[in-house]
């Protein structure tokens, strides 16, 4: 018999197919009454398969009593109650790896698109400006500026690699040094950090300890020229004092992938011209989600074969 697992949101359908091939799967996301179909469907399932942002829940893992293993898609788990995990001995995993270039390609695209004011300089084209009005207001260059990055894990350090190619001066910060940060320096206080960067790329996994790290004090270092780029989590910054520093002009800038309460964000943003919005789709690349959806399934099918698991969490 096939193992039932509850899928909380859609996958792309050659995923699904997939999952369907393997498994008795129960769309979570398709129910009309959510309680009723996990109160029905619940002695039976025994995976959960879901996405970064979407995780599980305490209140969702204690309704399901023979729940063995979570499967994330991403590589942040935040989402997922690891505590709940942990006290019945269920499984937990994650895609790292698979998406780390793809991550940092975003974020640094998004500091040059931004930067260069590229969206409002398609508008320009588009809309007549350029002949109208003649040369498209001149913008801020990239090469050769301050950089800094808060978090040098894998994503933090490909990011690192790319802005060495702009010439850029790279500091980081982190819980201690990292032997592998080559010709970067290391600034413990995110404080300190924002005060060096032009650009500030927040890239650390988020967790309770990570909340809100980047503070009004780390905002307002960054300053009136500096712009933040954020490719990791909302809850690793404070939004409201951002949205209040990108309104008064306090910061400079904001390019982000990622919105407390997404996908349904704070309507002040809508109305910032200074920040650039994107729909959490850093790892968003055909190549990248088909690899996490074999990574996912991989996981899966390891557990149920007594296998160990390919990228476990715990
Ligand atoms: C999402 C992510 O999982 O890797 C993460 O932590 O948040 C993303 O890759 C992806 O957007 C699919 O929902």
């Amino acid at each position: 018999m096939k193992q039932q697992i509850l899928v909380i949101g859609p996958y792309p359908e050659w995923d699904m197919v997939e999952l369907e091939k393997s498994y008795d799967v129960k769309k979570l996301y398709e129910a009309t009454d959510r309680d009723a179909f996990i109160d029905g469907a619940a002695k039976q399932v025994t995976a959960i398969a879901t996405r970064g942002e979407l995780g599980a829940s305490a209140d969702l893992i204690d309704r399901l009593p023979n729940l063995q293993i979570v499967s994330v898609y991403g590589v942040g788990y935040d989402a997922v109650d690891l505590d709940a995990c942990r006290k019945r001995a269920i499984r937990v995993t994650n895609t790292p790896d698979v998406l780390t270039n793809d991550v940092a390609d975003l974020g640094v695209g998004m500091m040059l698109c931004h930067s260069r004011g590229m969206i409002g300089a398609e508008r320009w084209v588009r809309d007549g400006s350029w002949a109208a009005k003649g040369l498209y207001p001149l913008k801020r260059k990239v090469w050769g500026r301050k950089a800094g990055v808060l978090g040098l894990g894998r994503i933090g350090f490909e990011v690192a690699k790319r802005l060495r190619g702009f010439d850029m001066d790279i500091a980081y910060s982190d819980t201690s040094e990292k032997q592998y940060a080559e010709g970067m320096s290391y600034l413990a206080d995110p404080v300190a950090l924002a005060r060096h960067s032009d650009f500030l790329f927040v890239t650390l996994a988020a967790s309770a300890a990570t909340r809100h790290i980047v503070s009004k004090a780390v905002i307002d270092a960054l300053g009136p020229d500096g712009m933040l780029i954020n490719i990791s989590r909302a809850s690793n910054i404070d939004e409201d004092a951002l949205l209040d520093a990108l309104q008064t002009g306090s910061l400079g800038s904001a390019a982000l992938d990622v919105f407390e309460g997404e996908p349904r964000l704070n309507p002040r943003f809508l109305a910032l011209e200074n920040v650039l919005l994107q729909p959490h789709h850093a790892s968003g690349t055909v190549e990248t989600r088909k690899a996490m959806g074999k990574l996912v399934r991989d996981n899966l099918a390891a557990h149920f074969a007594g296998q160990p698991l390919l990228t476990p969490i715990i």
